[in-house]
């Protein structure tokens, strides 16, 4: 018995209503590509439950467990059209294959910083993920102060026909860092604030990114010496 059902959309009906936005499109494309969409939150799932795992063992042979809480989220085809053409990709199945890995995303949030590396190491050293791509945003955060750790990790995902290989987003970060990038987001798609106010809170965001920085390297000491004793 199938307690819970995705709710996914027909991939006919879907088809249908994506050619009348995309106009006189071959459907065939737009088929692999929701094939291939479905085929990515299962990834997350195989994921999402291997986090699960991590995080039920941390909780129970542990006195600390590193994960404070994670988030599994689904790029809708919106946003990923939109981030296609930012790359300079007309829309198409390969180009969606070879150019957006985070069709699937899943955000790990720590509470420490330390705890960061100890989920990455526990994630990709399982034999059947692949680590495709790592960007530390920590060691070298981006201009606006933005930090985090973004993985692209691969897991065979068994379909119908055998298994393929799968890739999902994973972004780990502390609790500071994910309430710095809630903010920092929130300012970015507002556009009723004067275009000063948001440069004086750019400002003041980017100087806070690297406080915050400063506060989580020193509660992890305090935090070390606690764990020792
Ligand atoms: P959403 O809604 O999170 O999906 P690539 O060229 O593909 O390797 P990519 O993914 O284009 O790299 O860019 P990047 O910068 O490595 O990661 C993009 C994601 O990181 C964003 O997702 C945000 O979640 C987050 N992010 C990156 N920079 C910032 C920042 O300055 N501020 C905040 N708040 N978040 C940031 P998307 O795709 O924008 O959207």
């Amino acid at each position: 018995m199938i307690l819970q059902r995705d709710n996914l959309p027909n991939i006919d009906q879907i088809s249908e209503e994506m050619s009348h936005v995309l106009g006189d499109y071959d459907t065939t494309e737009l088929r692999q590509f929701f094939v291939y969409y479905q085929q990515c939150q299962a990834g997350a799932k195989e994921f999402g439950t291997k986090l699960e795992n991590l995080d039920s063992e941390f909780e129970m042979l542990d006195n600390h467990n590193p994960i404070h809480h994670m988030e599994t989220r689904m790029k809708s085809p919106r946003s990923l059209i939109r981030k296609l053409a930012k790359k300079g990709h007309a829309f198409s199945f390969d180009a969606i294959k070879n150019n957006i890995f985070d069709i699937a995303g899943i955000r790990v949030i720590t509470n420490y910083l330390d705890d960061i590396n100890t989920v990455e190491s526990a994630l990709t050293k399982q034999s059947d993920v692949t680590l495709l791509k790592r960007k530390d945003y920590i060691s070298h955060p981006k201009p606006s102060g933005y930090r985090s750790l973004h993985l692209v990790v691969s897991v065979p995902v068994f379909r119908a026909n055998g298994p393929v290989a799968t890739p999902v987003e994973i972004q780990l970060r502390t609790v500071g860092m994910d309430m710095w990038a809630s903010l920092e987001h929130k300012l970015r798609y507002k556009t009723d604030v004067k275009k000063a106010k948001v440069e004086q809170f750019s400002d003041q965001l980017k100087n806070y990114s690297s406080e915050l920085n400063q506060i989580e390297t020193n509660m992890q000491h305090i935090f070390n010496h606690l764990q020792e004793k």
